[in-house]
């Protein structure tokens, strides 16, 4: 981890309705008119995105809105829109163009269009506190069917969305879906590890660690696809295929850093 280059699949979720604190911020900038702006994570499990539920940000992590092209804008964190200046994604190569900046906690409650979730309608975005600003973009997609540390943070919410400042409602209507099958955790492994290692928060690092481990290892090795085009496919097989799919559909490219 944090050793070498990195590859990950960047996962365009476009926006589709700001909070209440984000939209006043966008309505001072008048360069975001007519935009398309996403929200843009990078993940190593784009075979999991049918089971999106919704998207992390660190609560206090700065994030930069960025203009891309003459169409879109993105929101991630600095440090990722200086990796991707150098990959295409500026007006002008090598450098970036910024048009404003938000903070995590009030982009939380933005409600946005998943790719390949089964939530058409949108999810929204939670707090997180691991996020960390010095990988991927500072997004993260969460799929608590397939990934613990999505599964536990999503459990911290619901048991204390006071303290989270959230709204049981952007949580309770979106239950993990089931994505992919494996013979020793089923068709959910997060909660099955969970519980089998007594994780009962986000803060439970040590066990989430292993618990990430293992439900990596079993996925890519042993799962199967239960959803979409590749069902029935091994998750070895499916994984590039779907990933391709998304890029050629305008809704995920590559992202290295
Ligand atoms: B993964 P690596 Cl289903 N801070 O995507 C904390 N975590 C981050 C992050 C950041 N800034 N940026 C990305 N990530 C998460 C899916 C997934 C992921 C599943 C299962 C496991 C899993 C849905 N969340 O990751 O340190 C993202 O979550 C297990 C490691 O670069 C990304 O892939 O190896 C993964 O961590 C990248 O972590």
């Amino acid at each position: 981890e944090g050793v070498g280059p990195q590859e990950y699949t960047a996962v365009k979720m476009r926006v589709a309705a700001w909070s209440p604190a984000a939209q006043a911020q966008v309505d001072q900038l008048p360069a975001l008119q007519g935009k398309n702006v996403f929200m843009v994570a990078a993940t190593l499990r784009p075979e999991t995105m049918y089971g999106q539920t919704n998207c992390f940000v660190g609560p206090t992590l700065e994030y930069g809105l960025y203009a891309i092209n003459d169409t879109d804008v993105f929101v991630c964190t600095h440090r990722a829109a200086r990796n991707l200046c150098y990959q295409g994604y500026s007006p002008v190569d090598g450098e970036v163009c910024q048009l404003g900046t938000v903070v995590g906690r009030d982009l939380v409650g933005t409600k946005v269009l998943a790719p390949l979730s089964q939530y058409t309608d949108g999810v929204y975005v939670l707090p997180m506190e691991n996020v960390l600003a010095t990988k991927g973009t500072g997004v993260v997609t969460s799929v608590p069917s397939d990934s613990p540390d999505d599964y536990a943070t999503l459990q911290d919410l619901l048991k204390k969305p006071d303290y989270y400042q959230i709204d049981r409602a952007w949580v309770e209507p979106f239950p993990a879906v089931p994505v992919l099958s494996t013979p020793t955790y089923g068709d959910m492994s997060a909660p099955a590890l969970c519980k089998q290692l007594k994780i009962n928060s986000q803060k439970d690092r040590v066990q989430l660690a292993e618990a990430k481990e293992l439900a990596y290892k079993e996925g890519f090795y042993k799962g199967t696809m239960l959803v979409g085009p590749c069902a029935g496919q091994s998750v070895a097989d499916a994984k590039t295929a779907i990933r391709q799919a998304m890029i050629d559909a305008g809704e995920g490219f590559v992202y290295n850093e």
